[in-house]
């Protein structure tokens, strides 16, 4: 039997002292909960783990039900076996959506045989940590316009332990996403920090995983469930983000609650459809929730430009309904209110796309992984965007800018790729960053005076010669 390591006994270390202080009513005791475990093909110990780490730190005055939701898993294992073994824990069943069509419909199905009050989703290879259910319930008692999330732990892949406290420190993250439409997490700005009376309080956030949280199954209902059309996996996490606050509730994390996950390095799923049903999920949701802000992800991403352009995304009329009937805020309230640190690029760069060097008909390319300080290189125009997307802004710098705003700059004569300085509010572009880009085809550096060029095969700086072809760029 899987013995999870929070019944070990080891440590309260992983819960804030102020935490472990707090008392939760019993009369009349919080809403009861449905525990919902969505899986295709998961491991028999992750699974099994999963549910016995809910068994052992749920109240079962709290604990209407586990119900595992098999999306069309073929392992063997997941089939008879699993449902004789969970008989045995009674308030645990399995249903099984029959054909694959992924986590969003799975967690549908889940939801529309659970019989709580609240729903509680969990990823299939999770532990959940003394105490985790009751701040979040205690939270949606307060406000059942509340989405909740527990505070995120890595179990390690390979050896299965909690990440040791000292690795998680006592710095909090919120959820965020960038412009290719990708969840991310980022430490707390100062407002948020100060808005927060003690650590035990809960933190706002942008986006949240979208895979560990709770939620009043009425409020789940009134904000539009899921959009039962995006398929296998990816996007729903951001669409539900964007929809809760705009339609007037909100998304929070509960320090107090500590749920483990294990996070792998690569996706182990089949996508039956090919992955393309990703970028169509996203598109889906820039459709309905980002007005003409969904432009500036379609520059990032010409697949889901090519589907928008189409109109291959399958149907968002329902979805746009559902916006109208709630009275949605617009994205730009979201951006204003909710995410103001959000940098937005230029709706309409002055330039955009991949830049073509006349002398080689080669691109200037970021090469792979490069997140600033890597040299750039020259590679063969591949129309792809990626790692050959730039923006000339009209601010003058020049950005690769698919998920962190990265500048082109000069230092020391030498052509290079950092964060850029400008961020909006209160900041200026230095001359190292700033870029001409005249009639004559040349990109000449404000700071240096010198001119792109493509030298040996490579990008570099150089005296400024509009008769060399290899100063001389097209935007493509
Ligand atoms: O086709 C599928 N059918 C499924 O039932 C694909 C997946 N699944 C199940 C799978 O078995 C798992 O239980 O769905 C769950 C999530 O899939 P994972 O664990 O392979 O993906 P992930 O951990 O990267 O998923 C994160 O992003 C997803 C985007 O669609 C979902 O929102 C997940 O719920 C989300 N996980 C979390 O938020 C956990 C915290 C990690 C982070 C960040
Ligand atoms: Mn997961």
């Amino acid at each position: 039997m899987p013995s999870p390591s929070a019944l070990k006994g080891t440590s309260l270390i992983l819960l804030l002292t102020g935490c472990v202080d707090q008392k939760f009513r019993r009369c009349p005791p919080l809403a009861t909960t449905s525990v919902i475990i969505v899986f295709h093909n998961e491991a028999w110990s992750t699974l099994l783990r999963t549910v016995y780490s809910v068994l052992h730190t749920t109240p079962a005055i709290l604990l209407k039900e586990i119900i595992l939701v098999d999306d069309a898993s073929t392992e063997e294992h997941l089939k008879e076996k699993l449902e004789q073994y969970v008989k045995q824990l009674q308030v645990v069943r399995v249903v099984r959506q029959e054909e694959r069509k992924g986590l969003i419909t799975a967690r549908l199905l889940g939801a529309s045989v659970a019989q709580a009050e609240v729903l509680t989703f969990l990823d299939a290879h999770c532990e959940c940590f003394h105490g985790w259910l009751e701040p979040l319930l205690a939270r949606i008692a307060e406000d059942k316009t509340v989405v909740v999330s527990p505070d995120i732990v890595t179990i390690d892949l390979n050896t299965f332990e909690f990440a040791k406290p000292v690795q998680r420190g006592r710095v909090h993250s919120r959820g965020n996403f960038d412009w290719s439409l990708t969840f991310g997490w980022e430490t707390l700005p100062p407002h948020e920090k100060q808005r927060r009376k003690d650590e035990t309080y809960p933190i706002k956030s942008p986006t949240f995983a979208g895979g560990l949280f709770s939620i009043s199954k009425s409020y789940f209902e009134h904000i539009g469930t899921y959009d039962n059309q995006m398929e296998i996996w990816g996007g729903e996490n951001v669409e539900m983000s964007f929809r809760v606050w705009q339609c007037g509730g909100q998304l929070e994390i509960i320090p107090c609650s500590v749920v483990g996950h294990v996070f792998r390095t690569k996706s182990p799923h089949t996508f039956p459809k090919g992955t393309s049903v990703i970028a169509r999920n996203q598109v889906r949701l820039a459709e309905v929730w980002m007005d003409s802000y969904k432009k500036i992800f379609y520059r990032r991403n010409l697949q889901a430009a090519k589907m928008a352009q189409e109109k291959s995304f399958g149907d968002i009329s329902e979805r746009l309904q559902l916006r109208e009937q709630l009275h949605c805020h617009n994205f730009s309230w979201y951006l204003h209110n909710v995410y103001p640190e959000m940098f937005v690029p230029d709706l309409t760069p002055t330039f955009y796309g991949a830049i073509k060097n006349l002398g080689t008909n080669q691109c200037l390319d970021v090469g792979e992984n490069n997140r600033g300080g890597k040299p750039l290189i020259m590679y063969s125009c591949h129309g792809l965007g990626g790692n050959q997307y730039f923006e000339y802004t009209t601010q003058r710098d020049l950005r690769h800018n698919i998920a962190k705003q990265l500048c082109l700059h000069v230092s020391k004569g030498a052509l290079g790729l950092r964060s850029c300085h400008f961020t909006g509010k209160n900041s200026q572009v230095p001359k190292d960053e700033e870029w001409e880009l005249a009639q004559d085809q040349l990109i000449r550096n404000s700071g240096s005076g010198t001119c792109l060029t493509s030298q040996d095969k490579n990008p570099a700086m150089a005296p400024c010669n509009p008769n060399d072809p290899h100063q001389l760029w097209l935007f493509v």
